[in-house]
């Protein structure tokens, strides 16, 4: 019944079919429109966005600069209860932020409904901490006579840039850190899902956030270049490809002034290592679940499956019978497990990837599409044998899963061949032998490593989430240290003695 109910309320659910920048008040907004289409059939154009023309960036941010010390200036307490309510609002107009989930990212209902959990969860997250973080001073009292205070500040502005994998949950989460740490914040979301970043921007609006604090800008990466670009920036944080965030990192290098903090969140060249004591149906299920499922368009997805050569046919095997039971279809429909990729270029990156491995004999299974599929970005899952690891070019976002059979005695270089590509975001290793797992954990240098279970789905304060190398900067988004970067630090002290003594007087402002 509850499912039956809520996908009802799915299909009434009034949702948006217009985005625009939402920019502080007298700023002129337009530019050239787009057609927003459902992944799931390109012929559905449901939508329009604009985007904003690259001029009126700096106006963008001045504005917000303008409105930033007032912000600072409101008690944490405030700013974070904003972000109490937004999560509130978020979980009450739940079946509007899934339809859009479903239809503008292409997300499967037990994705689309694990992003609104997880949404709410950094709102919470990050208003909770902050409260605890900004007001607790950390120094020692000094001598007689003397108040000391560390006292933590925002920044000022941040230029916040989300990718379209996680629409709602990484949008909402940058925003919220930055906030809540009394910065003023520009986001630019993904060109693909504007509509719900749109939204997520009027709720958090409506929950109490400034209009001027919060501007969304809409437009490509010519607009989020302009961004990394204004001189009067604090920081940016960003999640998407390696390659746009070395970019930014160049362009925050050159500018003049103050050297601006960089949040980022990368890539991942994600594997597997299953030793020979692990369970074969453990392994399989685990790895179908990180490989496949979100279409493999999670940073945290797996990508490359290191078998021990003793069970690596066993595992091929169940592997290939466990993937005709993939339903890969319209991601609205409850019992889909694999939706489309995001667009076309994504679909065609992909698609020259597997040819390739098919020329050279490698396919080992592969998925055969539904003719439902026909009209919509979708990738069959498919997994290819490789040689190793430095095989790939970079990473492949989405249902694509490499083998590897590996010899015991070679471990430590199965460690080191995936440590030498760069990235160091997920592992996982399947091993009933401690031992094993332990050392495996203490050579590999990963942001999250994951024994006995699958890869994905980091949950926010429970398992911090971020990667070393060409994987990030850190720290972990849903971790303690997260804020840090949002805040400079601020000693203050006073000499009593020249106001009389009355420490109280100073501190009680
Ligand atoms: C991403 O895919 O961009 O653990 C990062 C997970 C998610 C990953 C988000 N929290 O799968």
């Amino acid at each position: 019944a509850g499912v039956a109910a809520l996908a009802q309320a799915l299909r009434s659910a009034a949702v948006p079919t217009q985005a625009a920048s939402l920019l502080a008040e007298g700023l002129p907004n337009s530019g050239p429109r787009y057609a927003i289409t459902d992944p799931s059939d390109r012929r559905r154009r449901f939508g329009e966005w604009m985007a904003l023309d690259v001029a009126t960036v700096p106006a963008v941010l001045s504005a917000a600069a303008r409105a930033q010390p007032a912000w600072a200036a409101t008690p944490v307490a405030l700013r974070a209860d904003a972000l109490d309510r937004a999560a509130d609002r978020l979980e009450a107009r739940r079946a509007e932020f899934l339809h859009l989930l479903v239809r503008e990212a292409g997300k499967t209902l037990p994705d689309a409904m694990a992003e609104v959990r997880e949404a709410a969860d950094f709102l919470r997250y990050y208003a909770t901490h902050a409260r605890r973080l900004l007001s607790t001073p950390e120094v020692m009292n000094g001598p007689t006579g003397e108040h000391n205070e560390l006292q933590l500040h925002g920044k000022g502005v941040f230029v916040c840039i989300s990718p379209w994998n996680f629409p709602l949950a990484i949008f909402t989460g940058q925003i919220a850190a930055a906030l809540v740490c009394g910065n003023a914040v520009v986001a630019k979301p993904a060109e693909q899902t504007n509509l719900i970043a749109v939204q997520m921007v009027r709720l958090l609006h409506e929950a109490g956030v400034p209009a001027t604090v919060l501007q969304c800008v809409l437009g490509d990466g010519e607009v989020g270049a302009a961004l990394c670009a204004g001189v009067g920036i604090a920081g940016v944080v960003f999640t998407g490809s390696v390659e746009v965030a070395q970019a930014i990192n160049r362009q925050l290098a050159a500018r003049p002034g103050a050297i601006a903090t960089l949040i980022a969140e990368t890539g991942g060249q994600n594997a597997m290592i299953v030793d020979s004591s692990a369970l074969p149906e453990q392994v399989v299920k685990d790895a179908i679940a990180s490989a496949f499922h979100s279409a493999g368009q999670r940073c945290s997805a797996l990508r490359v499956l290191y078998v021990q050569e003793e069970i690596a046919d066993k595992v091929e095997q169940m592997l290939r019978g466990a993937m005709q039971e993939l339903a890969v279809g319209d991601p609205g429909l409850l019992e889909t497990d694999v939706g489309p990729v995001i667009d076309d270029a994504a679909l065609a990156r992909l698609k020259r990837h597997a040819d390739e491995l098919r020329w050279q004999g490698r396919i080992v299974a592969e998925v055969a599409l539904p003719q439902a599929c026909a009209h919509g970005t979708y990738f069959a899952p498919t997994v290819a044998r490789i040689e190793d690891i430095e095989q790939l070019d970079g990473e492949y976002f989405g249902p694509m899963l490499h083998l590897v059979r590996y010899r015991a005695k070679d471990l430590d270089q199965v460690i080191d061949a995936i440590n030498a590509t760069g990235y160091g975001l997920t592992l996982g290793v399947h091993s009933r032998i401690e031992t094993t797992w332990r050392r495996v954990q203490a050579r590999a240098r990963v942001g999250n490593c994951y024994i006995n279970r699958g890869m994905t789905g980091a949950v926010v304060g429970v398992q911090p989430f971020g990667g070393e190398g060409l994987s990030g900067t850190g720290p972990k988004a849903g971790g303690p240290h997260y804020l840090l970067r949002f805040v400079t630090e601020r000693t203050l002290t006073v000499n009593t003695a020249a106001v009389g003594g009355n420490a109280r007087l100073l501190a009680g402002g």
